[in-house]
């Protein structure tokens, strides 16, 4: 394949999971740059493009899924990327349970598809793989840094830790650009709705607006590095900026239980989170993840990442956003 930037045209990058939270940021930081962005979409009864909504006229759509090879093929043929940023996955970790072969096609042999497709067709391009700090999982040292031993303990962190692997050994093998990035658990207004940090945030909306009186959540002494999905995709495109690729740990550094977090979430409207958060059984898991806490230190030093949003602010937003979307008491 001819290099796309030699003729001077835009750069081009491939993003997959382009309708998910981190790929609605990621193509808004791309599109600042004055990138083309091409975005992988699969095959919908109705398309989930509400994230994106605001972008859809600038962004150039292209069919496939991580479950078919040759769509994949087709996809770097048609998008000619200098730069693919792997974001798609089945990503909500208790699904994984009910569903650990579905996971493990799109989330592991999904990823060795698309290292195979840019292997095939665009060997020169640089990759993204969207890895997660759930590959450190049963934690035996703290904080967790790129050296850190792996433990997953559901079969989405399983799928990940293949998908590490096989992003590291495309590189090694085939002397491949392709980069991981271990990043811990990063929030935004366009999470989606089941997982915890949003789950309480549209609660205590619903509360404040007199919609609901109480919240069931399931583990609350479950510990969490959260940062915001916007400092998050800056981390993503400073990876492939490198001379050469390479795998980094993206987090906070600080670390909290989904209490805590109840607590600044419910503070934000002056209330006591003990009042209106019940547990209930049913909401844990076959095996829990219990205490995440990252070190960046090496993504500080190289990349120059550092994140911008606090955790209260983070909070504040994510509460916000549901308070309007309701509307005025
Ligand atoms: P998300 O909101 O759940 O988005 C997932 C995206 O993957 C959606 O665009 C979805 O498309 C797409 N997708 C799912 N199955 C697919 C398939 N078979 N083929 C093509 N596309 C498919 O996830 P996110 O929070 O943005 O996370 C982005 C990536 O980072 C994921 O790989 C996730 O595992 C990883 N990660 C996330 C975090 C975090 O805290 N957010 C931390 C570490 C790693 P539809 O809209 O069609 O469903
Ligand atoms: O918000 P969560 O569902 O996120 P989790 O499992 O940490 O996974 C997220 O972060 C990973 C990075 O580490 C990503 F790779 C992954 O794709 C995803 O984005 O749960 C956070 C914690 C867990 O310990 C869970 O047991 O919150 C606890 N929790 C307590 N009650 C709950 C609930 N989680 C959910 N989703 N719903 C509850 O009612």
């Amino acid at each position: 394949m001819s290099d796309p930037t030699a003729s001077g045209e835009r750069r081009r990058a491939l993003v997959t999971g382009i309708t998910g939270q981190d790929g609605s940021y990621l193509a808004e930081f791309l599109l600042e740059r004055g990138y083309e962005v091409y975005g992988l979409l699969r095959r919908s009864s109705s398309p989930s493009l509400d994230r994106i909504e605001h972008l859809v006229e600038r962004i150039h759509f292209v069919g496939g899924d991580l479950l078919d090879q040759s769509s994949l093929v087709r996809a770097i043929q048609e998008s000619r990327p200098c730069e693919i940023y792997n974001l798609a996955a089945q990503s909500f970790v208790p699904t994984s349970f009910a569903e650990p072969v579905h996971t493990a096609e799109v989330n592991a042999v999904g990823v060795v598809r698309l290292l195979e497709a840019m292997r095939q067709v665009a060997p020169e391009a640089r990759m993204y793989q969207a890895s997660t700090s759930e590959m450190f999982g049963k934690v035996r040292t703290s904080p967790q840094n790129e050296k850190t031993a792996f433990h997953p303990r559901s079969p989405y962190g399983v799928s990940k830790v293949y998908a590490h692997w096989a992003t590291v050994n495309h590189r090694e093998a085939f002397d491949l650009f392709t980069c991981s990035g271990i990043l811990f658990n990063h929030e935004s207004p366009r999470r989606g709705e089941e997982f915890v940090t949003q789950k309480v945030a549209r609660s205590v909306a619903r509360i404040e607006r007199g919609l609901d009186s109480e919240v069931t959540l399931g583990n609350l002494d479950a510990r969490r590095d959260w940062g915001h999905a916007a400092d998050y995709v800056r981390a993503m495109w400073a990876m492939l900026q490198e001379d050469e690729p390479d795998d980094f740990v993206i987090a906070t550094g600080t670390t909290r239980t989904v209490a805590e977090l109840c607590e600044v979430a419910f503070g934000c409207v002056g209330r006591d989170w003990r009042d209106h958060v019940r547990t209930d059984p049913a909401f844990l898991r076959p095996a829990e993840v219990e205490l995440l806490v990252g070190d960046a230190t090496k993504s500080r030093e190289v990349l120059g990442w550092e994140p911008e949003i606090s955790f209260e602010e983070l909070v504040e937003e994510m509460v916000a956003a549901h308070l309007a979307a309701l509307g005025e008491a």
